[in-house]
């Protein structure tokens, strides 16, 4: 028995579990190694430049012949020139975030690719359902790295409610247990980042491996809530400097200065102290680093003790 949804027929996967996109830590090498386990491996442009990203892709499709994504971050400069990229390497799956790309929609459903977009509100979610796109990845606040202000539980059936294309549910997930809990909420999947920085295949430093699984329950915190670009991290020493910052009142611009390079410090570096941590609530039920294929197979074997707890706990 397995579970399937909209989503695995849409995407052409196995399991309805897509890997983040995130920058600097989602490479080749990870979305590889998610996609051959019969999850959507997702490939994290970020700020990287267009020919990066170029190769970056290329490496994947060396890699496996099961379909992969790419997300583009709409912060970066070079987001309209990534999407050219994609476009010419016939990259099957594109994730959005961090901006709206309704004007790149109808461009991209032309080139036959599918459009997944992360939002975080329900009037987005509208938005950009008029705006063509494929799926949704509703994106609650349990996740790292850029958030919004509503939790996963409240966030999901809203924007299930509000929609008629397929839901993603993202951000507090790390097992089967989680998998069952977004199925009911009426979405069609689930994201996770998090889990995956501590795949074997995850190209990220071993000391932020390690900073993910030694943290526990109450170990991230939000930076930026007073610049209006809230991000979850595992606390360290840089997180502390910004928020003693934001408490004095520090500008925008200053607090953006120490934000510099902080994500790349810490995952090509090891910079676990002056580095970005990003990671969500899950992180304190990280314990190991495993294959990404373990993963998946722990989400599903999981998921279907869940069921099957759920089916005993029915009565005529
Ligand atoms: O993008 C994220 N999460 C991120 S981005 C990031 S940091 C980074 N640093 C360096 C280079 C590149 C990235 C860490 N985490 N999540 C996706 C997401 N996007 N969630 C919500 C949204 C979103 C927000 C506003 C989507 C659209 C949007 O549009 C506003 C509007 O009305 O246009």
């Amino acid at each position: 028995m397995t579970i399937r949804t909209k989503l695995c027929d849409m995407l052409g996967i196995e399991y309805p579990i897509i890997q983040g996109g995130m920058a600097w830590v989602a490479t080749a090498e990870l979305a590889a190694a998610v996609s051959e386990a019969g999850g959507l491996g997702v490939i994290g442009a970020g700020n990287a430049p267009p020919d990066v990203v170029r190769s970056e892709v290329r490496k994947a499709k060396s890699l496996t012949s099961k379909p992969f994504g790419v997300n583009v971050y709409f912060m970066s400069p070079y987001a309209a020139e990534v999407i050219e990229v994609l476009i010419e390497e016939k990259v099957p799956v594109v994730t959005t975030g961090a901006g709206n790309p309704g004007k790149y929609v109808p461009r991209m459903k032309e080139a036959g690719m599918k459009v997944l977009s992360l939002v975080a509100s329900v009037n987005l979610a509208k938005r950009l359902e008029r705006a063509g796109v494929d799926a949704l990845v509703a994106e609650g606040m349990e996740c790292g790295g850029h958030i919004g202000d509503i939790a996963t539980m409240p966030l999901v059936p809203q924007i299930v409610d509000a929609v008629d294309i397929p839901v993603v549910a993202a951000g507090g997930f790390f097992d089967g247990r989680g998998l069952v809990a977004a199925l009911a909420l009426g979405a069609a999947g689930i994201q996770m980042g998090t889990r995956f920085i501590c795949a074997a295949e995850c190209t990220v430093h071993e000391n932020y491996k390690q900073a993910v699984i030694r943290a526990r329950d109450r170990d991230t915190v939000i930076t930026g809530r007073t610049t209006g670009h809230p991000v979850r991290v595992l606390d360290n020493k840089l997180a502390r400097e910004f928020l003693a910052l934001e408490a004095k009142g520090a500008s925008a611009a200053e607090l953006e200065a120490l934000g510099v390079g902080r994500l790349r410090a810490a995952v090509v570096d090891g910079d676990v102290d002056y580095g970005s941590l990003m990671a969500g609530q899950v992180a304190a039920m990280v314990q190991k680093v495993e294959p990404a294929r373990e993963i998946i197979r722990h989400i599903m074997e999981t998921a279907e003790e869940t069921l099957a707890r759920l089916e005993g706990i029915r009565r005529g």
